[in-house]
């Protein structure tokens, strides 16, 4: 095992910014960053061993402070989607309509992170957001430990903790390509997902309350499809939050049968938003090779279901004073 790796990757509005990277035994490759305690890069093995990135990512920071739709950023307080950004009395962020977004306009993506400790195989980085921060009471502070595990797995744990009542439902936005290197794109991997209801969501995205089974429905992922079969049906491709099943210990499997990689998602939130990129046409690079296209990656978003606020079954983003709660997701690389 080689030790951390820290080096400058530049500066916001003055402030120091860097990547630490981590390797573990068997020569897979973590890069993250203090912006936005995002997801640089992670180099993996095929089945024939050849490590290349399966993330997708911008290799400078000026893309992530003017560009990013969320490459591997941490996002919080609350990700997806609050209708009108409401919170009883309380008027949250509007960053997209009259909805709220991924946290509010100036959220924790956009923010630089204190980098708390480094070790050999995890970094823990931390933010705290004053009271009312983009709408929201509490002193909350966020904190994010990523770890490179000796078997290919790589845990992400989140944790929240405020002085007051506040919501708290982060998630990482990390987008998958198991290709390496952008050769193809994500159309042909086999997503397999532990998902026996979908969240409906009406023309903004927003969650309409309702819980849909997706028996007999395109949104059967159980014995797993590809996207472009899905798309058969769903043309606009994946922007959806799936319910997980609570005995599951994956809740997201993909595959890509040509590399040979298969990624594995556990977590200990309640569902998961997959967004496919589709229709996604970008004129910026994506990993300094690429232009950004549709289903170029697969955002895999492990979180409590979005707008949970306004409905009873959704589950509890509400964290309690001095209260800390967080979830963990853990991201299990082998090849099939
Ligand atoms: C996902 C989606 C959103 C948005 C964002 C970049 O979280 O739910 O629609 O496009 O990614």
């Amino acid at each position: 095992m080689r030790a951390a790796q820290r080096a400058p990757f530049g500066t916001v509005a003055g402030e120091q910014v860097e990547q630490i990277e981590l390797v573990n035994e068997q020569g897979m490759r973590l890069k993250v960053m203090n912006y936005g305690a995002t997801l640089l890069e992670l180099h993996v093995p095929d089945r024939n061993g050849v490590l290349e990135n399966v993330v997708l990512g911008f290799t400078d920071l000026s893309r992530y402070v003017n560009d990013s739709p969320y490459f591997g950023a941490t996002i919080g307080r609350v990700a997806g989607r609050i209708r009108d950004g409401r919170w009883g009395d309380t008027q949250l962020s509007q960053n997209e309509g009259a909805q709220h977004i991924h946290g509010g306009a100036h959220n924790v993506s956009h923010r630089v992170w204190l980098i708390e400790t480094v070790t050999d195989t995890a970094v823990t980085m931390s933010l705290t957001l004053p009271e009312g921060d983009q709408g929201y009471p509490g002193t909350l502070t966020m904190r994010v430990t990523y770890a490179l595990l000796a078997d290919n797995q790589v845990s992400i744990t989140t944790t929240g903790h405020s002085d007051t009542q506040t919501l708290f439902n982060p998630t990482n936005h990390s987008y998958f390509n198991l290709s390496g290197g952008l050769k193809e794109t994500v159309s042909e991997h086999c997503i397999i997902l532990a998902a026996d209801k979908v969240a409906a969501v009406d023309e903004t995205k927003c969650p309409t309350g309702v819980l849909v089974p997706v028996e007999g429905s395109a949104f059967d992922f159980r014995k797993g499809k590809t996207l472009t079969q899905f798309c058969v049906d769903e043309p606009a491709g994946l922007d959806t939050p799936f319910v997980l099943q609570e005995d599951s210990p994956s809740a997201v499997i993909v595959q890509d049968n040509v590399s040979g990689r298969q990624l594995r998602v556990a977590t200990t939130a309640a569902a998961v938003v997959l967004f496919s990129t589709t229709g996604m046409n970008e004129d910026y690079l994506v990993n300094g090779t690429r232009p950004m296209c549709s289903q170029l990656g697969l955002a895999i978003e492990p979180q409590m279901l979005p707008d949970a606020i306004h409905h009873a079954d959704f589950g509890n983003i509400v964290l309690e004073a001095n209260e800390t709660k967080g979830y963990r997701s853990i991201y299990t690389f082998d090849t099939i």
